[in-house]
């Protein structure tokens, strides 16, 4: 759903995108965090090249599927390939990013390289690693997580430190290198600049 589809690679998208740096905390759904240096530059920037229509509502995220190079895509046990999704507004947040970088190099590959979804006040399993297509879509995408376990795993997955996994609870957290945890913060410290994309939803339902 858009007036101009394109396909990059990603050297055109670092000419055309410029990637700056933008340091993001990282808040894994099991309770993990850290501090990340990435290189990237707003998915809104990518989405304006693209120019949606005006039916489009998610963005659908797919990654790489090689099972001869990745030998665990070999299972059945995950329906693979990895995907993940976003509502439009949510993707067009100046803090969603695509990542070609990090501590000012290249994007090894184990981290997501060529090129990654970062989408900080989100759990980190949203932010796909490696992506291979992006499409404008008018559905709420399936995503990997979801499909294998709805009541764990919901489509928003925003960091909120109230509502806790059905396994372990999600108010503290522990930062790798720390011993003691620390406070989870809501929108993993992202308030001010997402919360309002929320307003009105029970996010206890929209987990
Ligand atoms: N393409 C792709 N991206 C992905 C995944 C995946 O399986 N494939 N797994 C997600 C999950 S569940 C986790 S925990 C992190 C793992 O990233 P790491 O290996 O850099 O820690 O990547 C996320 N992004
Ligand atoms: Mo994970």
């Amino acid at each position: 759903m858009v007036k101009n589809p394109k396909t990059f690679t990603v050297d055109e998208m670092n000419q055309l995108f410029k990637p700056e740096e933008r340091i993001y905390r990282m808040r894994c759904v099991e309770g993990w965090s850290l501090v990340i240096p990435w290189l990237g530059f707003p998915l809104s920037r990518l989405l304006e090249a693209v120019e949606p229509t005006t039916a489009a509502s998610y963005v659908r995220f797919e990654t790489v599927f090689s099972p001869d190079e990745m030998p665990g895509q070999n299972t059945l046990s995950y329906p693979w390939p990895y995907q993940e999704g976003l509502r439009l507004d949510e993707a067009n947040n100046d803090l969603t990013i695509l990542a070609t970088g990090m501590y000012g190099g290249e994007l090894p590959a184990q981290n997501g390289g060529g090129i990654r979804l970062v989408v900080p006040w989100k759990y980190g399993f949203k932010s796909a690693k490696a992506l291979v297509k992006i499409e404008l879509v008018d559905y709420q995408p399936d995503t990997l997580w979801n499909a294998i376990a709805p009541n764990e795993y919901g489509f928003y997955s925003n960091v909120n430190p109230n509502v806790d996994h059905p396994r372990w609870s999600q108010a503290t957290e522990r930062r790798i290198g720390e011993t003691e945890r620390r406070l989870t913060l809501m929108f993993n410290g992202y308030e001010d600049q997402v919360a309002h994309l929320y307003e009105g939803m029970d996010l206890k339902v929209n987990y």
